[in-house]
């Protein structure tokens, strides 16, 4: 509570569901996602809560962009207490189908997105000697599949990414953690979501959890998946 949180791909599914709850919970958050309209759509329906919405317009692949939101923020608030890398996509196909921007899409939301967020908040985390940095991945981060060549190839990268992070940010008492989730159900997969899948609310719940960890508990990383009806295994 009473903390700032900046949290990308906040205009829907987990990032919707984790701006929501952080402001339930007395959180400052700064939701970042380029619908500037459904930002402000969510920062309304927070109206009334203990914390408060704040839309934060911007694309995390622009390096300008980004660069600027940070400096706003800290100009506004003094710092930052918890960055969630959440935006992110995936666009699946034989390795040979892909195009070249869907493939530049995925690195740069899913890669490149990350990298700028965290280059411009952990310096002041780092001043500070405390902060939290959540890296939204997926358990395609973890095993591979045919179809994911792509996404699969982010999500890895965002694994090393987060593990030097843990490394480097560690001695100025800044904790990583990452979460590695199965299917949810969100905007994310074309088509009717599974309804087994995770819920996007279960996501943002465990979110909370690492990030309201007393100081002296980090967790490090979690892997969590829908448990899949027996008739379809
Ligand atoms: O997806 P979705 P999820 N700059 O499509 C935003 C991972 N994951 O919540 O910019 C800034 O409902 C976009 O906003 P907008 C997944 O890899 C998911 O499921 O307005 N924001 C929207 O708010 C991802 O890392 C599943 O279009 C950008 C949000 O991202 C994370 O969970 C499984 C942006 C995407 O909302 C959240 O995905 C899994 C940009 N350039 C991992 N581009 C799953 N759903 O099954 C997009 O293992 N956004």
């Amino acid at each position: 509570h009473n903390k700032v949180a900046l949290i990308t791909g906040a205009s829907k599914g987990i990032g919707r569901a984790m701006s929501t709850l952080f402001a339930e919970k007395g959180a400052t958050v700064y939701a970042v996602a380029r619908s500037a309209a459904l930002l402000k759509e969510l920062a309304d329906e927070a109206n009334g809560k203990k914390g408060r919405i704040l839309p934060a317009p911007c694309d995390v692949s622009d390096a300008e962009a980004v660069e600027s939101l940070i400096g706003q923020v800290i100009r506004e608030e003094e710092h930052i207490d918890v960055l969630i890398n959440n935006a992110g996509l995936g666009h699946f196909g034989m390795i040979h189908e892909l195009t070249e921007a869907q493939w530049d899409e995925m690195m740069n939301v899913n890669l490149k997105g990350v990298f700028l967020c965290t280059k411009y908040t952990a310096p002041h985390m780092i001043k500070r000697k405390s902060g939290h940095i959540i890296n939204i991945s997926s358990v395609a981060g973890t095993v591979t599949f045919p179809g994911g060549g792509g996404y699969c190839a982010s999500k890895f990268g965002l694994m090393a990414f987060n593990d030097v992070l843990t490394q480097e940010l560690k001695p100025h008492n800044v904790k990583v953690s990452v979460i590695c989730p199965g299917s949810v159900q969100t905007h994310f997969s074309q088509g009717e979501p599974k309804d087994y899948a995770l819920r996007p609310e279960e996501v943002a719940y465990m979110a909370y959890q690492m990030a309201a960890a007393p100081e002296h508990i980090i967790m490090n990383q979690l892997i969590m998946r829908p448990v899949v009806p027996q008739q379809l295994q």
